[in-house]
């Protein structure tokens, strides 16, 4: 992306696959305003020209959260309209056109590890580590942790995360249901790319039923959820790829499930 002289953020097509790389690995990725603006431009265009996204880290850590030096020099109201802007952009990944898949090394701290909540697959190597410090740093986090990290992995351990500062391991993270794939060391892109290029194999409007439907429906009543699904449902089925893709089904030529390979 232009972000005058530096490119703060990577954009590549590699067929179907849109990939996002912050890029300001000298200083661990933290996302200032223009990181923020420059990773929304990014955004929008894989909405426009990708069937599915990765978004990734240069260098040894995903993203060290918040500039804390840009932070300090902000207004009250500046800090309030950034968490705002914040919620946005991640809300147009999150419920956005297509799936985003993150791919998570080094640190993923504070805001880093938002941005990763707001993408629909989190795959993790082993050198990641989790982080909430917005407690030692006399902050709060705002870029809709409160509500995603809260769902991910429930409100309790985000508040011990937060109290305490700690640090956690990716298979740690994995049983709490923060990432869904932990990799070995340097593996992490490679896989979201892989789980991409899966993703961006379905049919699209499947795809953007899941990203939009799922977490409202979540916000509803048991109802009004069934009855969202029941429209949602109908409404997928009615599309002539998806009776292609049954006809391929019942005609044999595609390919049958099967049991996962074991690990
Ligand atoms: C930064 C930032 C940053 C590094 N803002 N400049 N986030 C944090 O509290 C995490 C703070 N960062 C760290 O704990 C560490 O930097 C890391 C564990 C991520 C990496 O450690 P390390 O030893 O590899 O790097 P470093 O030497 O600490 O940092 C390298 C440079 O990046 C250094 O600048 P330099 O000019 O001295 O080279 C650091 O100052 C700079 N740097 N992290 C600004 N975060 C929407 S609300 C969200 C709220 C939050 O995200 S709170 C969590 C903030």
């Amino acid at each position: 992306m232009d972000n005058g002289s530096e490119t703060l953020i990577s954009y590549a097509l590699e067929g179907d696959l849109a990939l996002i790389g912050l890029n300001r690995p000298a200083k661990r990725n933290a996302v200032s305003d223009r990181v923020v603006e420059a990773l929304h431009t990014a955004v929008e265009r894989a909405q426009q020209e990708a069937k599915a996204a990765v978004i990734f880290g240069e260098g040894v850590h995903f993203c060290a959260g918040l500039d804390l030096a840009e932070h300090m020099e902000k207004p009250l109201i500046g800090a309030v309209m950034g968490s705002r802007r914040w919620h946005r952009i991640f809300d147009g990944i999150e419920r956005g056109g297509i799936p985003f898949v993150v791919a998570l090394q080094g640190a993923v701290v504070g805001g880093g590890f938002e941005l990763a909540a707001a993408c629909h697959i989190r795959v993790a190597d082993k050198t990641a580590f989790f982080g909430l410090p917005e407690g030692q740093r006399g902050i709060f986090v705002g870029g809709g942790g409160s509500v995603r990290i809260a769902r991910l992995i429930g409100s309790q351990r985000m508040g011990d995360m937060m109290l305490t500062g700690r640090t956690v391991a990716p298979d740690q993270m994995e049983v709490w249901g923060g990432v869904s794939y932990v990799v070995p060391e340097g593996e992490a892109l490679e896989k979201a790319k892989v789980l991409a290029r899966q993703a961006a194999s379905n049919a699209p409007m499947s795809n953007y039923a899941i990203i939009n439907a799922l977490p409202r429906i979540r916000d509803m009543s048991s109802e009004d959820g069934l009855f969202v699904e029941s429209l949602m449902s109908s409404l997928t089925s009615a599309t002539p790829e998806a009776e292609e893709r049954l006809r391929a089904f019942l005609e044999k030529r595609t390919a049958r499930l099967k049991a996962p390979d074991s690990e």
